[in-house]
């Protein structure tokens, strides 16, 4: 049960538990955080996410830090690390100086339907749950929502095939819930700062390009923000789980794949954008079964790195 606006940390929660969560956080705390609903799922679940500033968001004087999580329906240790935020930048304070010197936006569940999934149906679910008018889409639903970016859309690492995990959907940004996360960059661009997407699993922090393993023309900051937030992760004492490796996407992940929120916020401009594989046990699918008593401590190290990575890309 909620007490309050506290979220317990000690399970995953559902989603109806993250959405009360968002609404009862902005009830509490409307001085610093906004709800904002940017539509419905594909199944109609709100898509919410906080809106976080220690003056007036929409006086644009700050910039902007954007955090994903849950677009990948099983990786159930990404929502936890973005609520985990929302707590230390709203009920908790103990580093002020993020919110003085930032906004901030957090999205705890961008692919509620899919979320909702693994909890009922299928743990192992990874997409959204859409259907299409094809032949395929009835029986084969969903899209894979870090393939469906419009950035070298469905040329790498991507499946055509509606049953396959790396659908990358009949066009770009065919799922409303990727739409969300699209217009959110869109529409704070020139001031977000930081990006980050809350995958899971392997213990990496990701960056651009994802798609061909080359670097942009706006390289320079990636490595050092990154290892900022892999150094910070690493101080801790991290077992059982791999220390940080930190690297470009196709040479720390091993493979390339195009349409993702990391390459796609970079090609709009978003100077520092990351994909962090937070940590898992055991390899294969249970990789992404972690037992509720890590949750805390992958919050707790997580917490650190959004804290180098904000104060480092800030400084430069
Ligand atoms: N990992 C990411 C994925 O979508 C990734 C890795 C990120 C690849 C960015 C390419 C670009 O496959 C997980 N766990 O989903
Ligand atoms: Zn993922």
């Amino acid at each position: 049960a909620r007490n309050g606006a506290r979220l317990p940390y000690d399970n995953y929660q559902t989603w109806e538990a993250i959405e009360a969560y968002l609404d009862d956080v902005a009830r509490r705390f409307p001085n610093r955080a906004t709800l904002v609903n940017a539509g419905q799922s594909f199944e109609g679940r709100n898509l919410k996410y906080l809106k976080i500033s220690s003056t007036n968001f929409e006086d644009k004087s700050k910039p902007v830090i954007v955090i994903d999580g849950g677009i990948h329906a099983r990786e159930w240790i990404s929502p936890p690390t973005v609520t985990w935020a929302i707590r230390k930048l709203v009920e908790d304070v103990t580093e002020p100086d993020l919110l003085d010197r930032f906004d901030w936006i957090l999205f705890p569940v961008v692919n509620p339907d899919g979320y909702r999934f693994t909890f009922t149906n299928n743990r192992f679910w990874r997409k959204t749950r859409s259907t299409d008018q094809s032949a395929l889409g009835s029986i084969c639903p969903g899209v894979d929502g870090n393939r469906n970016y419009d950035f070298f859309w469905n040329t790498v690492g991507t499946s055509s095939n509606a049953c396959a995990d790396t659908f990358a959907g009949r066009r770009a940004f065919s799922e409303v819930e990727v739409r969300a996360v699209r217009d959110i960059l869109h529409e704070h661009l020139p001031r977000i700062a930081l990006y980050l997407s809350m995958h899971s699993f392997g213990s990496m922090i990701l960056y651009p390009w994802g798609h061909d393993g080359f670097l942009s023309n706006n390289a320079l900051g990636l490595p050092p923000v990154g290892i900022a937030m892999a150094d910070a992760i690493n101080s801790k004492a991290l077992s059982p789980f791999p220390r940080y490796v930190v690297g470009n996407s196709v040479l720390v992940m091993g493979y390339a794949a195009s349409g993702a929120s990391e390459d796609y916020a970079h090609s709009i401009g978003v100077p520092f954008s990351y994909t962090y594989e937070l940590p898992g046990l055991n390899s294969g699918m249970q990789g992404f079964v972690l037992e509720p008593r890590y949750i805390q401590q992958v919050w707790e190290e997580t917490w650190l790195g959004i804290v180098a990575g904000a104060r480092r890309a800030g400084d430069i």
